[in-house]
């Protein structure tokens, strides 16, 4: 038995969204998001796949909802499609009635299955239609207005039928793996061999800014127009994994690790709950950085209603010597994943990022409650991949030991957390409920607790994990 628990009324489910699962691009006049274009340049997506069919789960509502049922789960998180909403994406262009009441339905299905739905209003596909007209996120002005209409036509639709909204998922990677790294839509970068647009020491901070305003801005919508009647709360989901120093006897690699800390969560964090960007970012990039208006901090700073974070594996940082590059965008830091002793901080995944350690996870709740002065947590993500999980045979990817190992461990942390640390965690939605698109890794890489058939017209088989998570959540929840 453990000593650990968590509280009565948890909240725990699992996690999609929906360019990763839902297909049919173009049904019931859905427009065109910059992942359906980015996807399908030819050499984007390592597989050479793209989102068209997915797992098909704009046709499968009633087969997930069913899927969720089994597991145990009382929480579904998920997002919307702007361009399903509103096909072009501005304030001056047409609503799709279609596409919103297909989302309104998705919800009424849920609660009559006794599921919570947790929405997020944007995860990654932004309507193309803004990207073409003024640059999407490089336009802070443009772009808040059109997300503010955006999330008014949304609240007002859903009502009091959702109480948990996300305006944006890990900002983080819409600024870094958009617009410097370049795997992810829409694929700008200083590297001219992977693109003829872009500018890396620049475009990656004013993105960031500008999803901030626009976070802001919506907070302000919601709180202002539907709050005191809808009676739900709403937040900006970060993600970033604990950065544990390579030589923790090094002071200058205990800064590092700090440093990437803040370059990845206090990006957003700092002027979310303080109304300012982190000192060593601001020493770091000078004028590249955005400054804040003072109307701008008034929306930006007190916009959490709580803290929705991401996180899968951890790392070992280690300081670098020397000026930093002018598009480095962690600190100037080295991201390894052994530290001096020549330990591995966790064992290897299908993933090249993703080093699983359940300590670093409840170290990373400590410091963010820490430094944000004990805000209330809801992990919206928190899962893994397997290393060659999709070259088995199916009977044995149903047999995922390894993601139950996961699960049993990071859950197990983020109970100590709450019991012993206090930090005040009130949900956990495991990513994924399904195997879906990984972005520009395509298929290979799955991440469901639920194995997804491309071959076999998308056909479901829960794997042990489907269960397992619901008997972990069992053990630790508390039933009086
Ligand atoms: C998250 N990294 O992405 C996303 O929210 C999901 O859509 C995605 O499928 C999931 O994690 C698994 O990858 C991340 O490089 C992608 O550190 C990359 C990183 C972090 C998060």
């Amino acid at each position: 038995m453990t000593d650990s628990h968590l509280p009565k009324d948890f909240h725990w489910g699992f996690a999609t969204a929906c360019y990763q699962v839902e297909g049919s691009p173009k049904a019931d006049g859905k427009g065109e998001s910059i992942w359906d274009v980015f996807a399908h340049i030819p050499g984007k997506v390592w597989d050479g796949t793209n989102g068209d069919v997915a797992c098909d789960s704009y046709n499968r509502t009633a087969e997930d909802i069913e899927l969720l049922k089994s597991t145990g789960a009382n929480t579904y998180r998920f997002s919307l499609s702007w361009a399903r909403i509103i096909p072009l994406g501005g304030r001056n262009d047409p609503v799709n009635e279609k596409g919103l009441q297909h989302y309104v339905k998705f919800v009424d299905d849920l609660h009559a299955a006794g599921i919570t739905p947790m929405v997020t209003l944007l995860h990654w596909d932004l309507p193309d239609g803004l990207y073409q007209r003024y640059g999407g996120y490089l336009n802070k002005d443009e772009f808040a207005k059109d997300f503010e209409n955006y999330a008014r036509v949304v609240f007002k639709a859903f009502g009091s039928k959702v109480k948990h909204w996300i305006t944006f998922n890990e900002p983080w990677c819409s600024s870094i793996l958009g617009f410097n790294i370049a795997s992810h839509a829409p694929g700008r970068t200083s590297d001219r061999s992977k693109s003829d647009i872009g500018d890396s020491s620049r475009e990656p901070w004013i993105v960031g800014h500008s999803l901030l305003i626009a976070h802001g801005t919506a907070v302000k919508v919601y709180r202002d127009e539907f709050k005191e009647k809808d009676g739900g709360i709403i937040a900006i989901t970060l993600n970033g994994d604990y950065a544990e120093p390579w030589d923790a006897n090094d002071p200058l690699d205990v800064d590092a690790a700090n440093r990437k800390l803040e370059f990845t969560y206090g990006w957003f964090a700092d002027p979310v709950y303080y109304g300012r960007y982190p000192e060593s970012m601001r020493k770091q990039l000078g004028d590249r950085l955005p400054e804040f208006t003072p109307e701008e901090i008034a929306l930006v700073k007190g916009s959490n209603d709580f803290f929705g974070i991401n996180t899968y594996g951890d790392n070992y940082i280690k300081h670098k010597e020397g000026e930093p590059a002018p598009d480095d965008f962690y600190g100037n830091v080295d991201v390894l994943d052994q530290n001096k002793a020549g330990e591995w901080i966790g064992p290897e995944t299908e993933s090249a990022w993703l080093r699983p350690n359940p300590r670093g996870f409840r170290s990373l709740l400590n410091w963010l409650s820490k430094r944000y002065g004990g805000p209330t947590f809801y992990v919206t993500e928190n899962g893994t991949s397997l290393k060659g999980e999709n070259d088995k045979p199916r009977e044995e990817i149903l047999n995922d030991e390894f993601r139950c190992w996961f699960f049993e461990g990071y859950i197990g942390a983020l109970a100590d957390a709450y019991t012993k640390d206090g930090i005040d965690i009130r949900g956990y939605t495991g990513w994924s409920l399904l195997d879906n698109f990984e972005w520009h890794e395509g298929y290979r890489t799955r991440f469901g607790v639920t194995y997804v058939d491309y071959e076999g017209g998308q056909k479901r088989y829960p794997k042990k994990s489907a269960h397992e998570v619901g008997k972990i959540f069992a053990k630790y929840i508390r039933k009086d």
